[in-house]
């Protein structure tokens, strides 16, 4: 027997993974829950009928939302994890080793307990680290009381549909800059250059008036669509400081030197729609 999952986040694109068996299937009082062990991909969360992560491609995603930021700002302390419940952003932000503390600001609590039981062999369990904290709860009203206080933020979110379109907003934004220290760097998941051009436009613009170094870099990830995802790096301090400072200890499997410089090389197309 052959099961396909098909994922329909556009009207008009469809992209499909064969599953073997469904691990869980839930509704929480904020979203759809489906962890499926996948033929290729490994296992997978699926939120709403949308591939969250799997285990064969997340690396790329969390290395890059992680790192870039990271390294811009040098030696972290304290991080904001807004959303990623699922641990792939904790894993890499732990590998730091002048890291005192990482704040998860997750709303679903079911994300994580799941999450620890299906993706233990990817990320065994980063939620032990005394450095962790899960705060289970709305970011914003989180946000609006820390004024100042993170090195790095990473919004580390789903799509801008239903409640989460709010993190997709210029309030947001407003929030996430004030929320950091002064040399502060934020990413942000912020979608796919094809399909989301006016709202990726919308948010360089808001992340233009907040600071004076935003930039665009995008990662392959096959199971998104478009067979990748951007993020907007938002801070004053310039994101190629980044480009001489080490990785931290621990193996990468996507980024590399290369690839960080790379990924902000962006397609003529949209560099002119982005940057003009
Ligand atoms: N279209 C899918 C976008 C998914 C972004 N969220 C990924 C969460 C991984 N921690």
């Amino acid at each position: 027997m052959s099961i396909w999952f098909t994922e329909e986040l556009h009207p008009y694109y469809r992209k499909g993974i064969r599953v073997k068996r469904v691990l869980a299937d839930e509704q929480t009082q904020y979203q759809h829950i489906q962890f499926v062990e996948t033929e290729f991909f490994g296992n997978a969360m699926i939120l709403d009928g949308i591939i969250q992560l799997t285990e064969r491609d997340n690396i790329g995603y969390h290395e890059m939302i992680v790192h870039v930021p990271m390294l811009a700002v040098g030696k972290p302390k304290r991080v904001l994890i807004v959303g990623g419940g699922d641990g792939g952003s904790l894993q890499q932000v732990l590998r730091y080793p002048t890291l005192e503390e990482v704040v998860v600001c997750e709303l679903d609590q079911r994300v994580v307990d799941l999450s620890r039981e299906h993706f233990a062999a990817s990320f065994g369990d980063p939620w032990v680290d005394p450095r962790a904290r899960l705060l289970v709860r709305d970011a914003f009203g989180f946000l609006e009381e820390n004024p100042g206080q993170f090195d790095v933020i990473i919004s580390d979110t789903t799509d801008p549909i239903g409640m989460a379109e709010r993190l997709f907003s210029d309030e947001f934004y407003k929030l996430l800059v004030r929320a950091l220290t002064p040399t502060g760097a934020v990413a942000t998941q912020c979608e796919q250059p094809y399909f989301d051009t006016e709202l990726i436009k919308t948010i360089y613009r808001s992340a233009k008036a907040l600071t004076s170094n935003p930039a665009y870099y995008y990662a392959n990830i096959p199971t998104y669509p478009g067979g990748g995802i951007g993020f907007m790096y938002v801070s004053n301090t310039p994101w190629e400081n980044g480009l001489k400072t080490p990785l931290p200890p621990g193996k990468n499997n996507y980024m590399n030197a290369e690839i960080h410089k790379a990924a902000f090389a962006l397609p003529e197309f949209f560099r002119k729609e982005l940057y003009g």
